[in-house]
């Protein structure tokens, strides 16, 4: 019977011990990614973080207005930073790396339509 206590305790603890591990486990999971998207406004803040938000892969979408970067927290195991690239440029927003394509810019309201650089050139 003791010993039957004991292995339930040490079977408890264990158990407790793995689920905890995997919480913070997931918790350090998530990474985070800044980088430039072009846009205008806060209409445009919104259209980027909604596009992004959609996705459940996505924990966190912020842009900045003024510095147009834009941070995101995401889950690496289940999109890549390419994907978020893709996106956000799907949304109507050409980023550092991927332009958008002419008739998802062409769909963003007038005020939307920031002044296109040539994003084919490499940094
Ligand atoms: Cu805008």
């Amino acid at each position: 019977m003791k010993t039957q206590k004991k292995v339930f305790s040490v079977l408890f603890t264990l158990m407790v011990f793995l689920f905890a591990s995997n919480t913070s486990a997931n918790v350090l999971h998530d990474e985070t990614v800044t980088f430039k998207v072009y846009g205008n406004c806060e209409m445009c803040k919104k259209n980027i973080e909604t596009a992004l938000l959609k996705n459940q892969n996505i924990k966190k979408a912020n842009w900045d207005v003024k510095t147009k970067m834009l941070t995101v927290v995401y889950d690496p195991h289940t999109i890549s930073v390419d994907n978020i690239h893709k996106l956000v440029a799907n949304a109507g927003y050409d980023t550092d790396t991927i332009k958008a394509p002419d008739d998802a810019y062409n769909k963003l309201h007038g005020c939307c339509q920031y002044k296109r650089v040539d994003t084919g050139k490499s940094k």
